[in-house]
């Protein structure tokens, strides 16, 4: 049975493949599993229907069958379990590939996103320059140990794995803040996994939902 995603109706990011169903489009596309969308409205999110699969009223959510999932975490790992090409075969390698997708949402991604919104949201606030510079540092901290132990790698351990493939979208929420630039290895392993044939379809299919949009007024 083919999976069914949830997506913005509207994303605020107008395409540019940051609303998180970007992470699972882009690991359907690696693992070549087809698969729905059903696009949701900010209404909808937040109705019955919707909380009974997202209990926190967000995208994305996946059902297959009698399976409901969130989280994206839960997601990728689900069809990194069920499907080759995202968590290499040697179990330890698969655990140390886990390893790196807890890695990218429990410790980097939390800085990144309370600077993203920071920016969005406090910038009228008298606090807000003594505040910006504390929470860039806040991602720094997390960039530097990462940019070192990437080093000259293409990936971060091995093979592609679902950990790079979550690491690459978390740093791309910090595009903007010239934050992953300092780390020239970290925006070359980014523009790595942009380049990557899924990601582009992943991105392509993201886009398409915001330009028929537009296109319809
Ligand atoms: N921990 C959950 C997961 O990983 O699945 C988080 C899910 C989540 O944050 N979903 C967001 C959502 O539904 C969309 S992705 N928000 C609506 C709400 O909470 O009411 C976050 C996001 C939104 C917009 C942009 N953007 O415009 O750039 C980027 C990222």
């Amino acid at each position: 049975m083919k999976p069914t995603i949830t997506a913005f109706e509207a994303s605020p990011d107008e395409g540019q493949g940051l609303a998180r169903d970007m992470r699972v489009r882009w690991a359907f596309e690696e693992a070549g599993q087809p698969y729905d969308v059903r696009l949701v409205s900010f209404k909808e999110m937040k109705e019955p229907a919707h909380l009974a699969l997202q209990p926190f009223g967000q995208i994305p959510t996946y059902e297959e069958g009698d399976l409901t999932l969130f989280e994206t975490g839960a997601i990728i790992l689900h069809i990194a379990q069920h499907h080759a090409g995202l968590l290499p075969a040697d179990a330890n390698a698969r655990a140390r590939a886990i390893s790196w997708m807890f890695a990218a949402l429990n410790t980097v991604e939390p800085p990144i996103v309370e600077l993203e919104a920071a920016q969005l949201m406090e910038t009228d606030r008298s606090w807000y320059a003594e505040r910006l510079p504390i929470i860039e540092d806040r991602v720094r901290a997390r960039l530097r140990p990462l940019a070192a132990r990437l080093g000259d790698a293409e990936w971060l351990d091995g093979a592609f794995s679902a950990g790079d493939l979550m690491m690459v979208l978390v740093l791309r929420r910090a595009e903007g803040t010239g934050l992953v630039e300092e780390h020239p290895n970290l925006a070359a392993y980014v523009a790595r996994g942009e380049a990557r044939p899924a990601y582009k379809r992943a991105f392509d299919d993201q886009y398409a939902v915001f330009a028929e949009r537009e296109a319809a007024g």
